[in-house]
């Protein structure tokens, strides 16, 4: 049995087979400082319940998959220290052994898709960070995207990584790469990058439609919509691409590697742009949270 537990909200939508959007929790334990972490936790939670759709916040708490967490579990979990960055090789077992994980991208899919949530909303997903070919270091989520049938909605991914390799791997891997509104992939904090998008669309409808076509159709796997920043709220490339490749410089310095790398990046950048990295991400991370309520709402449909 596994020890699975509903908030009082989703298991209400899950009798009514109504809309839900599941939420990753690593972003508030590893991507953003208290109590920053918490406040926007809460503003994505109500973006989805603004937008008509239930938000599932999902991590693990003593052993039990949380799909959904009351208000005092988000705050719980956004002061802790010691909580285990969560993904498809260790939620088993931290689940097994009655620990605390935050799930990320991969480890909320296959936590939504057991929960019968189709639509997840996040900031920007793992991939193949800068120097791969050294490091062998590329996120589990890219994997996650080809097995798992769950429509990701991120700002693409993260700036930190090695973007044309990532989105290689994802075309390798199968994965619909998919533009929402350009027909260029954005960048994470900035809304373009000169990488063209694989696929376009421009509703939320045709972003549903395709997904349960694909489920329709027998082909495993989810696909990945890139939602650019709002204009007013991105910091350009030329701003950033110096910064990055300070952070960059640092962690190699300093000896960091597999699971810190990420958020030894997130908070060198947020240092280094003096906090602007966070007010970005904050409402990269809720214009992906209003996208994917939407579509939540016309998959149910
Ligand atoms: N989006 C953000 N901030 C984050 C993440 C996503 O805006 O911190 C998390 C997600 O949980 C994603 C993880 O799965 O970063 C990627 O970590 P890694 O590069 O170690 O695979």
């Amino acid at each position: 049995m596994i020890p699975i537990a509903y908030s009082a909200e989703v298991a209400a939508a899950r009798e009514t087979n109504a809309p839900i959007v599941a939420l990753e929790s690593t972003i508030i334990t590893h991507g953003m400082p208290y109590p920053q972490n918490v406040q926007t936790a809460e503003l994505v939670e109500s973006d989805v319940r603004a937008a008509g759709s239930t938000p599932a916040t999902i991590a693990v708490l003593d052993g039990t998959l949380h799909i959904g967490l009351e208000p005092e579990q988000l705050l719980q979990l956004g002061q802790a220290n010691d909580v285990a960055k969560l993904s498809r090789a260790d939620m088993a077992a931290c689940i097994a052994q009655g620990g605390n994980g935050a799930t990320t991208v991969a480890a909320t899919m296959i936590a939504a898709h057991m929960a019968g949530i189709k639509v997840f909303a996040t900031g920007g997903i793992g991939g193949v960070h800068k120097g791969a070919e050294n490091s062998f270091d590329i996120s589990a989520d890219l994997q996650e995207l080809a097995q798992t049938p769950v429509t990701v909605v991120a700002a693409g991914a993260k700036a930190i990584l090695d973007l044309p390799k990532t989105f290689e791997v994802l075309e390798t891997l199968g994965v619909p790469v998919i533009a929402f509104g350009q027909d260029t992939l954005p960048a994470f904090w900035s809304r373009t990058s000169e990488i063209p998008a694989p696929l376009r669309m421009d509703t939320a409808a045709d972003v549903a439609q395709a997904q349960l076509m694909r489920a329709a159709m027998g082909v495993s796997g989810g696909q990945l919509i890139c939602n650019p920043i709002p204009a007013n709220d991105e910091i350009s490339v030329e701003v950033l691409s110096p910064i990055i490749s300070q952070a960059l410089t640092e962690a190699e310095v300093q000896g960091i590697s597999a699971k810190d790398v990420t958020p030894f990046l997130l908070g060198r950048i947020f240092e280094l742009t003096k906090g602007r990295s966070l007010d970005a991400n904050i409402a990269l991370v809720r214009n992906n949270a209003r996208l994917a309520a939407e579509i939540s709402i016309k998959m149910q449909k």
